[in-house]
């Protein structure tokens, strides 16, 4: 009979049963799924640990966009512009807290998209739609005055300086100044407005007319002139064509 405390047996079990009531006091957090972790909960973490996880994938460590970049280590695109936060301070150098970084209107996600620079304001050169003035020409008559010439020279400007844009140039005639069966005060204006533009330097190309014939009983009664004509339905407009994908947001 052996009845020696040292019996193996026993003392592999006494091992394991201090082994049970070691781990049943030691409470380990289990780490906790994805969508239920919490900045609170990453705060309990150490800074070791923090710099060993990247919780939202972004290429960034939690303790990196916590302490160092501000970013939310939770989300991989903290201002929601497409682009995530690795991409804006390490591919493109824009700022992973603000949508739009040059402040010209479209988002850093649009200007990547556009292939423009997402930290230069004057890019993409821009006209937006009421950039273009109206033009009224003198009753009648095909010759730009003094006041339409300076309007003109304006959209000329903007049109050398945005050349990725074309024009559409509409040229309203009112019937009080047509001749009879002649609508040849269209193509001169028309012809006038396209020398103007190409003797400044914007290509034909980028040119378009629409002619519009404008009944007079579309005039406001208090716009009608001492010529018995309309001024307001008398105009040469210029609607800008945007070329790329997205309008700036202001
Ligand atoms: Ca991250
Ligand atoms: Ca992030
Ligand atoms: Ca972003
Ligand atoms: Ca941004």
């Amino acid at each position: 009979m052996n009845s020696s405390p040292h019996n193996p047996l026993q003392s592999a079990l006494l091992f394991f049963g201090l082994l049970l009531v070691v781990a049943g006091c030691i409470t380990i957090q289990p780490e906790p799924e994805p969508e239920d972790l919490t900045i609170e909960y990453l705060m309990t973490l150490s800074d070791q640990e923090l710099m060993d996880r990247d919780s939202d994938g972004d290429g960034l460590s939690d303790y990196d966009e916590m302490y160092i970049y501000g970013t939310d280590p939770l989300n991989p695109d903290t201002d929601g512009d497409g682009l995530s936060d690795y991409d804006e301070i390490f591919v493109y150098g824009t700022d992973p807290l603000t949508k739009d970084t040059s402040g010209n209107g479209f988002t850093d996600g649009q200007e990547v998209e556009m292939g423009t620079n997402p930290i230069d304001p004057d890019d993409p050169p821009f006209i937006r739609s009421y950039e273009l003035q109206p033009v009224s020409f003198p009753f009648g008559k095909a010759e730009p005055d003094g006041s339409a010439l300076e309007i003109l020279d304006q959209n000329r400007q903007k049109l050398l300086y945005a050349e990725m844009f074309r024009v559409e140039v509409i040229i309203l005639t009112n019937d009080s100044e047509l001749k009879a069966d002649d609508d040849s005060l269209f193509d001169e204006r028309a012809d006038r407005v396209m020398a103007y533009l190409v003797d400044g330097g914007v290509s034909k190309e980028r040119v378009d007319f629409i002619f519009e014939p404008v009944s007079f009983s579309e005039c406001p009664e208090d716009a009608i002139d001492e010529n018995e004509s309309c001024p307001e339905i008398r105009l040469v407009k210029f609607i800008p064509i945007n070329p790329y994908t997205f309008y700036p947001e202001y």
